[in-house]
């Protein structure tokens, strides 16, 4: 039988590695309002709360992906009628991210639909990592498997973040993929940490798992030897074609718990509000802020499907009192944000 939960304990924002699928789906399913409160109480003591990192992606090569991730419009074992393009040019990227620094993004992520980077690829990309960094922004990129010497080349160039999720639970992942393991994911991302890059890894809600799978991705997230510093939490685009092209769409409630779970178990993570933002409303967008999201895929773009406009995105965090994290002045519209002080933020345990 599994041990009763101490839900004032489980919500008290302590950092732990041994987090059990009792304890997790005890956060899930605790009343809405408790949840938010504990989620937005545990953010305020690592985060200003008024703050949301911005991140704009590029797919830097598209489509004929030889891996057949069952969500994935660039696998080349589903026709979604995606024109596929090779890996662009070093320059062609520099431009795009000049582009999202004039936006106000602060970091820039390179997909690449790759099953794992070949060597004269990962040269070229190494050279667009230096070049997006010498612009002061951020880099990440997301190229697939990678092994220990590539992450080390990755560390060499200054990579910032590497991007590899998890998806969902190890229990559902069959479902999804059958060309590469859960295993080899979490290898990967072993050699990413080993390297000393910071991890952003996460997955996806919404392609018909249960609520227990979702308890067991976070698991998996919250309990590698540290958390990863950054966690997109998707919501499924569902693209025709795919065989998740279907699925029923997920309720908005269950996003903002995942949102919301993910925080208080990975209390100092950045918590990505990431894909599948187009088919969610403001009100939903503004609950998954207060159960602790605090970055966003910034930019019309995602990797090949939409994304809210930038101008959309900025006109919400204006009627939210929301600024984007380190962003320059652009325009009127974006102010500097204050330097951070953490005395500044609210801390639940001094009132
Ligand atoms: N090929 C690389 C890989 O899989 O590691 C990098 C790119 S891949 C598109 C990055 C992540 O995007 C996937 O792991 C998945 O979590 C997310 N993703 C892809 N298609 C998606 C979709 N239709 N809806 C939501 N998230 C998606
Ligand atoms: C992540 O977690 N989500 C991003 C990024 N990491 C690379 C990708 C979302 C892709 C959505 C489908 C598409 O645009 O192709
Ligand atoms: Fe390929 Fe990545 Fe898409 Fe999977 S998610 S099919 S690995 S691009």
């Amino acid at each position: 039988m599994s041990k009763p939960v101490n839900l004032d304990i489980l919500n008290s924002g302590q950092l732990r590695n041994d987090w059990s699928l009792d304890e997790i789906g005890a956060i899930y399913n605790q009343p809405f309002n408790d949840l938010l409160f504990a989620a937005q109480t545990i953010h305020r003591q690592h985060f200003n709360p008024n703050e949301v990192q911005t991140s704009t992606l590029l797919s830097i090569k598209t489509g004929a992906c030889p891996e057949d991730c069952a969500y994935c419009p660039q696998s080349g074992h589903y026709n979604t009628g995606l024109s596929k393009e090779q890996l662009m040019a070093v320059e062609e990227v520099i431009t795009k991210a000049q582009q999202a620094k004039k936006n106000g993004a602060t970091r820039f992520c390179m997909g690449a639909a790759w099953r794992s980077p070949r060597e004269k690829d990962l040269t070229v990309v190494l050279e667009m990592v230096k070049q997006v960094k010498s612009l002061g922004l951020e880099t990440c990129v997301t190229l697939g498997m990678l092994t220990d010497e590539q992450a080390d080349q990755l560390a060499e160039a200054g990579l910032d973040y590497y991007n590899h999720n998890l998806d969902t639970s190890p229990e559902y992942y069959e479902q999804i993929i059958s060309t590469r393991t859960y295993e080899n994911r979490l290898d990967t991302l072993q050699n990413v940490r080993d390297a000393g890059i910071n991890v952003c890894s996460g997955g996806i809600i919404g392609m018909g798992e249960q609520t227990k799978d979702r308890y067991g991705l976070i698991q998996q997230l919250a309990n590698m030897p540290e958390h990863p510093q950054s966690v997109p939490i998707n919501m499924l685009v569902a693209v025709e074609g795919t065989p998740l092209g279907k699925v029923e769409k997920l309720d908005s409630i269950d996003f903002i718990r995942m949102i919301a779970t993910a925080r208080i178990v990975m209390p100092k993570s950045y918590v990505r509000l990431s894909a599948g933002r187009e088919d969610m409303n403001k009100e939903t967008q503004t609950l998954c802020f207060a159960a602790g999201a605090n970055s966003i895929f910034y930019g019309e773009k995602l990797l090949t499907t939409a994304n809210p406009e930038a101008e959309a995105d900025m006109q919400l965090f204006k009627q939210l009192g929301i600024q984007p994290e380190g962003a320059e002045v652009t325009n009127d519209e974006i102010k500097i944000p204050a330097p951070k002080k953490k005395e500044l933020f609210y801390d639940a345990s001094q009132v």
